[in-house]
């Protein structure tokens, strides 16, 4: 991995140098001032935060280094994972370097399997992932140098040995997981030749498991990688790691945010919302029952999963990816038609819902990945958060190492109380 660990050092020197140019042009410059409800409302808006992996635009989404999502979605997530490192795309080389760099570090510990094997049968699966990551941490290579001691300005490289580390254990550790959970307990080997996400999708041994759904992995894997740097997930993995915990902690707390249902969790709710509808009305659903569905849904009280966003303000281009691999390869799945259905009826009705409060009423990443996976065999929904776990591990990982690179200093914005927030207003 000397290239991309090369390219990462040229990444942070570049990055450096652009901080210092900014500083000399006003380290005072006020970037965003906060609202009183901005401070009770999620800090959303808020511009308190520097990523460098990833920039999500309102209105074109996604965007890593220089390029979108239409651009990446025919790519590999190794390829995603260097992009995130460094703000290029790899040389042809790299892939095969980076299968070899696999082979040499997987192999999920024996007391890893253990302990998850010992979990209640009910136990989600994200739980398990959490976990099972959490086991390994005695074996960080940063910890373990952290306490030789090392000079701040080679963390990057210790938590870089750590991302390398946990990502080649992932397909054998998201597949063992799936197999203990839904399946026999049986673990399927890797295969050397294999790349990461065609490894993952042979590993869980599904019957449908064939080209096609290596081919949906890949998309999945790549889409889901990384969302700039305020998400739950991702800014839960940044200040855990800030505080010089392992990228083992900082992956784990990452993930628990990520299986919130406001959050990564949505992912398994959308085909569940979806295999409602089919149960209810059949196959051959109509609009106007969609309609009637989506009005019964908000007036119950409940979201309706896979709309909505707290930064986008359009159509999310990765759902856009998706309909598109869904139409080449899927157009006759009644999931995937009714996901087509939602996304002609849902925005309408929620431009107008609670007098037009939905910031975005247009479809996310969530809202047909779930029928796509469920086409090819993948009928365990609560399976899904584990898929997009594993690839926001990519950008947990990059961004971390940036940031350690950098230098960042632990995270540790000030809170106050009520009584402060209304002397302010006194005052004013
Ligand atoms: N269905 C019904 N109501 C919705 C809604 C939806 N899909 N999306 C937003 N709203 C409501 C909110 O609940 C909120 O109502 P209250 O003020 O009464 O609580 C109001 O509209 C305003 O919310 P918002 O500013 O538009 O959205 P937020 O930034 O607060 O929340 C999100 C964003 C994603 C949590 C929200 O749209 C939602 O709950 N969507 C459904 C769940 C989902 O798909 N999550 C996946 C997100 C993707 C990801 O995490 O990557």
């Amino acid at each position: 991995m000397s290239i991309l660990r090369n390219e990462i050092k040229n990444n942070l020197t570049y990055l450096k140098n652009e901080i210092e140019h900014i500083f000399e042009g006003g380290r005072d410059t006020v970037l965003s001032e906060v609202t009183v409800g901005q401070v009770y409302g999620g800090m959303r808006g808020l511009t308190a935060l520097v990523c460098n992996t990833s920039y999500v635009d309102p209105y074109s989404g996604l965007h890593i280094g220089d390029f979108t999502v239409e651009d990446l979605s025919e790519k590999y997530p190794e390829e995603i994972f260097y992009l995130l490192c460094t703000g290029k795309l790899p040389e042809s080389d790299f892939l095969e370097e980076f299968r070899k760099e696999m082979n040499e570090r997987s192999g999920v510990p024996q007391y890893t399997w253990d302990v998850l094997k010992a979990l209640p049968e009910d136990t989600h699966p994200m739980s398990m992932l959490s976990l099972g990551i959490l086991t390994m941490e005695q074996e960080s290579v940063f910890k373990r140098n952290y306490l030789k001691g090392i000079p701040k300005s080679d963390f990057w490289k210790y938590t870089f040995e750590d991302a390398l580390n946990v990502i080649a254990k992932l397909p054998e550790l998201a597949a063992g997981i799936y197999r203990i959970r839904f399946g026999d307990g049986t673990l399927i080997k890797r295969d050397p030749d294999l790349d990461w996400a065609g490894n993952l999708a042979m590993m869980l041994g599904l019957p449908n498991s064939g080209k096609e759904l290596a081919r949906l992995m890949r998309l999945y894997l790549v889409l889901h990688c990384d969302h700039e740097g305020g998400n739950v997930s991702a800014f839960t993995s940044r200040v855990v790691n800030s505080a010089l915990s392992s990228l083992y902690y900082a992956i784990s707390a990452g993930l628990n945010g990520l299986a919130g249902p406001l959050h990564g969790l949505a992912n398994q709710n959308c085909l569940k919302f979806i295999l409602e509808i089919r149960h209810r009305f059949g196959d051959l659903v109509s609009e106007e029952e969609i309609a009637l569905y989506i009005k019964e849904t908000l007036d119950s009280g409940k979201v309706i999963p896979g709309y909505g966003h707290a930064v986008l303000r359009v159509t999310d281009p990765r759902f856009t990816a998706f309909m598109k691999f869904g139409k080449a390869y899927c157009s006759e799945n009644v999931c995937f038609q009714i996901a087509e259905k939602l996304f002609k009826v849902v925005p309408d009705i929620l431009k107008t819902y609670k007098g037009g409060k939905v910031a975005s009423p247009w479809p996310n990443v969530d809202a047909a990945s779930g029928a796509l996976l469920f086409k090819y065999g993948l009928n365990q929904f609560d399976f899904y958060t584990v898929l997009f776990g594993v690839s926001r591990i990519l950008g947990f990982c990059a961004q971390n190492i940036l940031a350690q690179g950098l230098g960042q200093p632990i995270i540790r914005p000030k809170s106050v109380t009520n009584k402060w927030v209304a002397d302010q207003l006194m005052k004013n």
